[in-house]
């Protein structure tokens, strides 16, 4: 639930006159809205302020504002907050607002905006406002363009939001640490017009990624390329919520990379455009149709599509590893080997022990015993069993009945007949085989008895 916790009368949802906020919050903060959970939350924005399309914040929200003589104020807060990553999983992260990501701060190109940010970290900080046209004094950099906000202190920025986009806002300061630790938030400046660009669906979250051993809370920060929560908005599968839409909506789904390496997206059963990029929309001339696209460090992108299809349709980033939650990775490959006689003698010491995969890694029917405060590598249960995948995996749920407007999750599809993977029970020919370029029959995995048949390689012989 959205929560006031500071003095502000005036509910987000009614619009408040301008003039009243002015006399009685000139020389007072603006209130601090705070979120006290992970669900994907569509809040009715202040009516006050120009009109644009609001966009739905995968497991966040937009922030409340309020106008104060024709300029738009929200207020920060920079805190500890704990975020539940998924069932039975929470993160002592930093954050803002009482979340990680901080709430999704929405303007229209044109708008002045304040921001005012409060730290209640330990140490100092600040707030650059990724990819925005600024006075330099405002880019947030701490020791370059401003002194740290240090701890108990609240900064103002104040600026005109002079390009309609995708935008991030993140700490420069510490930021190994702190955005390590999820500090880190969303950005959309509408255009002016709000019938341009506009979609009937627009998402958006971050791409982020923590270190956070099994049984422990807080993100180990030091960690450079070796993440184990691969996440999108601090959130895993099967934690990341649906996107639910209508049959037939024009759909747009923008992201931002605030991770140590890239991403590529990846949507099932549909094409998209990139319609927007880190310096705005781009010319349609330059659009090409794709089904993946690489998301850098410190990029955004919109990508958009028209989901025609009815179906749940997984969309995902494509390094399997980042499909994946807590797990080592000096695990050997087991595929293969036949260790029967291995986990018994293991099993006279250690109980608990189960092989990692002889016959491969899905372990979609069977969990190991899970130390506190962790989460299965591969998780989600579909309606066919596990989905043998976790972090950044979502699904895109295209319905024919899916009302306008409506973001509640509608369940698994249900396959029409005759449109579903089935089961083959009939006789089965011999399989076609192939032989390798070397001539040698690829062998079977562990062959108990398979003859090898060696041919010698043809057509090399010499001149
Ligand atoms: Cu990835």
């Amino acid at each position: 639930m959205i929560s006031r916790r500071d003095f502000f009368k005036g509910a987000g949802a009614v619009a408040v006159s301008a003039a009243a906020v002015s006399k009685a919050g000139a020389a007072t903060l603006p209130e601090a809205m705070t979120m006290d959970n992970a669900d994907t939350h569509v809040p009715p924005l202040p009516s006050n302020g120009r009109p644009f399309n609001p966009v739905v914040t995968l497991n966040g929200w937009s922030l409340p504002w309020r106008m104060n003589n024709g300029v738009k104020e929200f207020h920060l807060i920079a805190e500890p907050v704990v975020r539940e990553m998924a069932p039975g999983m929470k993160a002592n992260l930093w954050g803002y607002n009482g979340q990680s990501p901080g709430p999704t701060i929405e303007v229209v190109e044109g708008d002045r905006v304040r921001i005012f940010v409060t730290n209640k970290l330990p140490e100092h900080t600040s707030v650059h406002w990724h990819g925005q046209r600024l006075p330099n004094g405002m880019d947030g950099v701490t020791g370059l363009t401003q002194p740290g906000i240090a701890p108990g202190k609240t900064f103002v920025y104040e600026f005109v939001a002079r390009r309609p986009g995708t935008f991030m806002y993140h700490p420069h300061a510490d930021e190994m640490t702190q955005m390590a630790m999820g500090m880190m938030g969303f950005w959309v400046t509408h255009p002016k017009d709000h019938t341009q660009f506009a979609v009937d669906r627009d998402f958006v979250f971050l791409l982020n990624a923590y270190d956070i051993d099994p049984g422990s809370y807080t993100p180990k920060t030091n960690t450079m390329l070796d993440f184990n929560l691969w996440t999108f908005n601090s959130r895993v599968f099967p934690g990341i919520d649906s996107m639910p839409v209508r049959q037939g909506d024009k759909v747009r789904i923008r992201v931002g990379n605030l991770t140590m390496t890239n991403h590529p997206v990846h949507i099932h059963g549909h094409e998209f455009f990139v319609t927007g990029t880190d310096g705005g929309w781009t010319p349609p001339a330059s659009r090409w149709p794709e089904v993946t696209t690489d998301i850098a460090v410190g990029q955004m992108r919109a990508i958009e599509f028209v989901a025609t299809d009815p179906g749940d349709w997984a969309f995902h980033c494509h390094k399997s590893h980042h499909t994946m939650n807590a797990m080592g990775h000096n695990v050997p490959t087991m595929i293969g080997v036949d260790h029967r006689g291995i986990a018994e003698k293991i099993n006279k010491i250690v109980p608990e022990y189960m092989t990692m995969g002889d016959k491969g890694g899905a372990m979609g029917g069977m969990q190991m015993a899970l130390p506190e405060n962790t989460l299965p590598m591969m998780t989600g249960e579909g309606p066919f069993g596990g989905v043998d995948m976790g972090g950044m995996f979502t699904v895109v749920k295209v319905r024919k009945d899916q009302k306008r407007g409506d973001y509640t999750d509608p369940g698994w599809y249900k396959h029409p007949p005759g449109t579903q993977a089935y089961e083959w029970t009939g006789a089965l020919p011999e399989p076609a085989r192939k032989y390798t370029a070397g001539g040698q029959s690829m062998p079977a995995l562990n062959p108990p008895d398979v003859e090898l048949t060696v041919r010698k390689p043809s057509g090399h012989s010499g001149h």
